[in-house]
């Protein structure tokens, strides 16, 4: 696939190599295109059409929802559920799986997304995101139970990503194809191949992590963030540098583009909630985690690989570290270790 192609053509042509395609999948990566092209528009335009600011109600997280985070999910109902495309949708924004209107017109195909991922930031104009994670629906059913969506992240027939910043760029990682980069050209309203077969460096001098929590780090993460910060004296060899955007599908990306490691591990204050980590499972590591392995990477909760990871709720959660694999086989050594 050339560089400059539309990620239409993109779709078409990797699907008509496979004797079991149907249209379907082509037809649901449009759908979720569209959706994307929908929350570009409206991020870009943000305070002119009033999207800014709470929406004075909570999600099943318990997090207060932005104005934005709403309609997104709205917009993602709407594009994601009227062309019999998927059999099923979670989303972040959704305590339970969404009814389908029509179940005549199920598709073979179940999606699970953050429409607006990092919507902290939204208020202060700095890129967001939205994810996206399809696994197929079983077979003969005539509605999808919560079980059939607890599928392992090794499962996924795709996952994505789209990055609202100074270019909305749309990635995408069908499985076994690589991960592919698609900025959206405004002018004529279509995402466009910029990038191929994106590899991820493997040695990283770069971590990403929130330094606030560094009192209620578990050792391994103490010991690693301790020995990136001694630099080139310290054990490491080397002078890191830092970043932490807040918005993980931004730092995916900045890792996809020059390396990096991302973490968001365990640690006393999330357990002390009662939780198992402070991103979804689901929608979050495991979309990510695929698209940063197909690229070369490597994707952990510090102990285990995520994509095996199983999960008992469409809304659990999980550790997460992720980027350049040397880094992240690092961390993982030190937790495995201690
Ligand atoms: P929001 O969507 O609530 O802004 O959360 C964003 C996020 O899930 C992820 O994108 C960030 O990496 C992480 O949370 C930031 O968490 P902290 O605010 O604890 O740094």
């Amino acid at each position: 696939m050339h560089i400059g192609t539309t990620l239409t053509n993109y779709i078409i042509e990797t699907q008509r190599s496979l004797p079991e395609a149907t249209g379907e999948f082509t037809g649901l990566l449009n759908d979720i295109s569209v959706a994307c092209k929908r929350i570009s528009d409206l991020v870009n335009k943000g305070d002119l059409v009033g999207m800014l600011g709470s929406a004075d109600s909570e999600n099943v997280q318990g997090e207060t929802q932005k104005k934005l985070d709403v309609v997104t999910n709205e917009v993602f109902i709407e594009a994601l559920t009227q062309n019999g495309h998927i059999a099923g949708l979670v989303s972040e924004e959704m305590d339970d799986i969404y009814p389908l209107p029509n179940p005549s017109r199920r598709g073979r195909y179940l999606l699970l997304c953050d429409p607006l991922d990092g919507s902290s930031n939204i208020d202060v104009n700095v890129s967001v995101g939205t994810i996206f994670s399809i696994v197929r629906a079983p077979e003969g059913k005539e509605k999808p139970s919560t079980e059939d969506f607890l599928q392992h992240g090794t499962e996924q027939v795709a996952a994505g990503y789209c990055l609202y910043g100074p270019s909305t760029i749309l990635v995408l990682a069908v499985k076994g194809q690589g991960v592919q980069m698609f900025t959206l050209n405004r002018d004529f309203g279509e995402f466009i191949l910029t990038r191929k077969d994106v590899q991820i460096p493997e040695e990283t001098k770069e971590f990403a992590i929130n330094v606030s929590n560094q009192r209620h780090w578990e050792e391994p993460v103490r010991r690693y963030i301790d020995e990136c910060l001694q630099g080139k004296e310290g054990p490491r060899g080397k002078d890191f540098n830092m970043r932490w955007v807040a918005s993980m599908v931004a730092e995916v990306h900045r890792i996809l583009c020059r390396g990096g490691i991302f973490m968001y591990p365990l640690d006393a204050k999330i357990k002390a909630k009662g939780q198992s980590g402070r991103l979804r499972l689901m929608y979050e590591a495991n979309p990510m985690s695929l698209i940063v392995e197909q690229a070369g990477g490597a994707a952990t909760t510090g102990r285990q690989r995520i994509l095996e990871l199983d999960p008992s709720e469409i809304h659990e959660r999980a550790p997460v570290v992720l980027g350049s694999r040397a880094e992240v086989d690092v961390v993982t050594r030190y937790h495995n270790e201690g």
